[in-house]
């Protein structure tokens, strides 16, 4: 059995981190740090707190490995319990939300301060905002662009005033964003107070179920929306190369995967599964064309739920798309 330290020691100085030398100085590291956040304290249904083992159990860290990329499991960050409350104000379970995305974002940020590529297992996609805060605040400090891919069913662009329901897994787009309770906008605590993220930042991919006020937000503050039928009519390869235009040397691409995204005929395990997704090789191309871009920097993988996952098939599928994501082609193709 692999050895995984139980607690978080997340600051701790890192043998590693001196041996960073690449044959291309230019590309993101090669050292990946997984952080477990089993938590479903931003969900409507029970389960993805599990999700983070899953994915261990599913081989997540060998897959990745054979990659020949160098991997430290982390282990998992705590936080508090859920209570399943119903929502206070628009939000349910804001204070554990908040307590658990600031343990998201000094994890997240300390490894990339070190030098190395974290991947959250999540949990469920309200950590995205303490990711993707950290891996904002991470770009401002090292002088770096920062692109958002954004690979879900949902836009998670709510309010609380638009959403019906108060999940906040809901709700953290808008949160970068700067809309939402400022315990979460400000996370990031970015220079000059702004939000952590700009709307031309983002690009969101496989979009099929928008709550309506939250669609009529989403032009307004114009996110760039590759949905489903957009996808069905100019295919994946055309999407992707639109969504990955204008990445150079300079830039840091974070890819917040909710599994979700794929279609549920082939990733039952989520808990808010929505008909029409990418398909197996769909999802495959998309993944294949970020691995191409050499820009990968760090990565969520969240909303995994195997207490709906038939015999953790869609963790398995979750880690045989990451690691194409890491540059396993499916193709015959001699590589470039
Ligand atoms: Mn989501």
């Amino acid at each position: 059995m692999p050895h995984r330290p139980a607690a978080a020691p997340f600051a701790l100085p890192d043998p590693h981190r001196m041996n960073t030398t690449t044959a291309h100085p230019a590309a993101p590291t090669r050292s990946v740090r997984l952080i477990g956040a089993p938590t479903d304290i931003g969900a409507g249904a029970r389960g993805a707190s599990m999700g983070p083992e899953a994915l261990r159990v599913a081989g997540l860290q060998q897959a990745l490995e054979s990659r020949g990329l160098q991997v430290c499991d982390l282990g998992n960050l705590t936080g508090p319990a859920n209570p399943w409350l119903p929502p206070v104000n628009g939000y349910r379970h804001l204070p554990e939300v908040v307590q658990w995305n600031q343990r998201v974002f000094d994890a997240v940020f300390a490894q990339l301060q070190q030098g190395h590529l974290p991947i959250l297992l999540g949990g469920d996609h309200s950590l995205g905002l303490g990711s993707i805060s950290a891996v904002a605040r991470h770009c401002v400090e090292a002088g770096k662009k920062l692109r958002v891919l954004w690979l879900d069913a949902h836009a998670d662009f709510n309010t609380s005033a638009l959403t019906p329901s108060g999940n906040v897994h809901g709700m953290p787009v808008a949160c970068l964003c700067g809309f939402g309770p400022q315990e979460l906008t400000g996370l990031a605590r970015m220079p000059g107070g702004g939000p952590a993220l700009r709307a031309d930042q983002i690009r969101q991919i496989g979009i099929r179920s928008v709550d309506a006020g939250e669609k009529r937000f989403v032009h307004e503050q114009g996110l760039e929306v590759f949905d489903m039928r957009f996808i069905d009519e100019v295919g994946m390869r055309q999407t992707m190369q639109q969504a990955l235009a204008g990445l150079d040397d300079e830039t840091h691409l974070h890819v917040s995967f909710d599994v979700d995204f794929l279609d549920p005929d082939i990733a039952p395990g989520v808990g808010t599964t929505v008909p029409g997704g990418p398909t197996y090789r769909e999802a495959q191309l998309c993944m294949e064309m970020i691995a191409d871009s050499g820009r990968l920097a760090s990565l969520d993988v969240v909303e995994l739920n195997p207490a709906l996952d038939v015999r953790n098939q869609t963790a398995l599928l979750a880690v045989d798309l990451v690691e194409s994501l890491f540059g396993k082609s499916t193709l015959m193709r001699v590589p470039a």
